[in-house]
């Protein structure tokens, strides 16, 4: 069976109440492919209002969580507390926590354990820099940073990998469909080589980087391109047909 098509959107921090809403309303009267897994992650203090409004069948994802059950952590938001709320995945290790917050791969890693081990979804992001594509180390820094994860997570059915040039992250410079599908499938390789064949087959591959209605069509024809993880252009009406850019 192909991998079931995916898309996230990243609110990022970005929308009030109203906006919000008013979002979610527009899905809602939406008519989607069936066949597409749907996901949004608004900001923290809007989840429980997302996992309400939204209709049955998509799911509410969190930006972030953090890595212990309960306690004085000030600011963090567990797992249970997630899960309680209804909330079945989130984002981790996005570059924009990753490079302002100096999150670092063991500790994407640790708090990517923590969330599998409690039973959501992971979005985990990788990519590389300008700086860093420029010198060749694309595949390097992208594979270093799933083989953190990889070395505390045996069971990878509930990871989405996103893979987000950060040159290309709210940019407009979205990344050509050869250099993304070229860095998908290294990924794909290396899940098979360091994870097993099952997870290389099986786990999506998202891209992630200035999507927009006009470039996902041809991005989303790429063999292991396996949906789109899109931020600015999630809190606008094209949302909708980027999920349904697989039928357009
Ligand atoms: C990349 C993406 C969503 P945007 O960060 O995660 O954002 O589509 O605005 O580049």
């Amino acid at each position: 069976m192909g991998r079931q098509f995916f898309v996230g959107g990243n609110f990022k921090m970005n929308g009030n109440i109203k906006s919000v809403k008013e979002i979610i309303s527009n899905i809602n009267q939406a008519k989607l492919d069936s066949d597409v897994e749907v996901v949004i992650a608004p900001p923290s203090l809007y989840l429980l209002l997302a996992r309400e409004h939204l209709r049955e069948g998509l799911e509410v994802a969190a930006q972030n969580v953090f890595d212990k059950p309960n306690g004085a952590f000030t600011g963090e938001i567990s797992v249970d507390q997630l899960k309680e709320s209804g909330i079945t995945w989130t984002i981790l290790g996005h570059s924009e926590r990753r490079v302002i917050l100096q999150e670092d791969d063991q500790f994407v890693a640790s708090k990517t354990k923590t969330a599998i081990d409690g039973g959501l979804g992971v979005i985990l992001c990788c990519g590389e820099s300008l700086e860093q594509r420029e010198a060749g180390k694309t595949i390097e820094v992208v594979t270093r940073q799933l083989k953190a994860v990889a070395d505390k997570v045996k069971d990878w059915s509930k990871i989405v990998v996103a893979y987000e040039p950060i040159w290309a992250i709210g940019t407009g410079k979205v990344a050509t469909t050869e250099q993304a599908q070229e860095v998908h499938a290294a990924l794909r390789e290396w899940l098979k080589k360091e994870v097993s064949s099952e997870a290389a087959e099986k786990t999506r591959i998202l891209y992630g980087g200035s999507v927009t209605e006009k470039n996902s069509g041809e991005l989303a024809k790429q063999p292991d391109i396996d949906g789109f993880l899109v931020g600015g252009a999630s809190l606008k009406p094209a949302f909708i047909d980027i999920i349904n850019c697989k039928s357009a």
